[in-house]
């Protein structure tokens, strides 16, 4: 009777206080003092409130990051199909304001539903994909609703060159259609908020990845990703370039002024993980080895500059996704 008070105490406390909630915990003996009780804890969440969850784990200290990570660890994503690790990934993720963005989305589920299908590669595309769907089925400003069919054709080739079971994307049309993503509670979190505080916005001008042609685009910085679009009023981007695992640089170009470019490090003629829409409307990965970008100042340059720095070096999650990495790929040679 006594520990279910305190227990109860102690989950009012939490969602007071989430810090010293979980202190209060331990000094009565009802969670031990590892990552993985209070991650565990966490996980199963009962009595507690999801917003105070995502504070404690969004605390950028060492131990709160420990915790995030044994948290993530619990969700095993390898046998549920995309949709459902999506919905997953949705569901866990809105707690992380910073985890708004699709893109970092994009990678969790990259890096963890690999077995689905056997081309991380194509996974991207295609959780690309199936984020725009749902945009398109359920948001009433999008009057032209796709058919299965049409869904069936822009994911034309994106197996690696082939294409992926009919009745798989089936699946997933139907999964879509009938259940559209919503994050729960109070956060908003679709493309509008996305965009709504990002961290620059401005016109670019970019040069074209095969075809090197100067095309000005809307771009948008947030979450360590970069959008970019036809217009500013475009409700889906043309284009986004996950920043994850590039670098940039200054670079001079002979027909533009104020340039700079996205790259790999130590690239060897690897594109750049990216997706776009082609003007088909099919999705497809980009196929830049760099980005090649101009701004209109020199200003803005530094500016944009700073900034997409700033982004690239706060990605909390880069070493815990590498790490996952490391172990799906050797999970996959044995
Ligand atoms: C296009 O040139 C545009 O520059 C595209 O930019 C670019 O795609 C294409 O690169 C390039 O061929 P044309 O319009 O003259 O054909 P945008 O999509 O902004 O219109 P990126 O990947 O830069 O978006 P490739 O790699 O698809 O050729």
């Amino acid at each position: 009777m006594q520990r279910n008070k305190q227990m109860a105490m102690g989950r009012k406390k939490f969602n007071m206080d989430p810090k010293k909630g979980i202190q209060f915990l331990i000094e009565n003996e009802l969670l031990k003092n590892t990552q993985e009780d209070i991650a565990q804890f966490l996980y199963k969440g009962e009595g507690l409130n999801k917003t105070a969850i995502g504070d404690y784990l969004g605390e950028r200290d060492e131990f709160n990051l420990k915790v995030l990570h044994a948290f993530v660890e619990l969700h095993e994503f390898t046998d549920l199909n995309l949709v459902q690790a999506l919905r997953s990934v949705h569901f866990t993720f809105y707690l992380f304001k910073y985890f708004s963005n699709e893109g970092t989305i994009i990678n969790c589920i990259n890096v963890q539903t690999c077995s689905l299908v056997s081309f991380a590669d194509t996974c991207y595309v295609l959780s690309f994909a199936i984020i725009m769907l749902n945009t398109s089925l359920h948001n009433p400003n999008v009057k032209d609703k796709p058919s299965v069919e049409r869904f069936i054709l822009m994911n034309r080739g994106i197996n690696d060159g082939g294409d992926l079971p009919e009745e798989l994307l089936r699946n997933l049309y139907e999964s879509i259609k009938n259940e559209p993503f919503k994050i729960p509670e109070d956060d908003g979190n679709d493309l509008t908020h996305t965009f709504f505080n990002p961290d620059r916005e401005g016109w670019l001008l970019k040069l074209g990845g095969r075809v090197k042609t100067w095309k000005r685009r809307w771009f948008i910085l947030t979450d360590n990703c970069l959008y970019y679009f036809e217009y500013t009023t475009d409700k889906e981007p043309r284009g986004i370039i996950p920043l994850e695992n590039l670098s940039i640089r200054e670079v001079e170009d002979s027909k533009k002024p104020n340039c700079f470019e996205l790259y790999i490090p130590d690239n060897k003629d690897q594109f750049i993980k990216a997706c776009k829409t082609e003007a088909d409307g099919r999705v497809v990965e980009g196929s830049h080895t760099v980005y090649r970008i101009s701004a209109p100042t020199l200003e803005e340059k530094d500016e944009w500059i700073k900034s997409i720095k700033a982004a690239i070096s706060r990605d909390p999650f880069y070493e815990m996704l590498a790490a996952r990495k490391k172990k799906v790929s050797s999970t996959k040679k044995h």
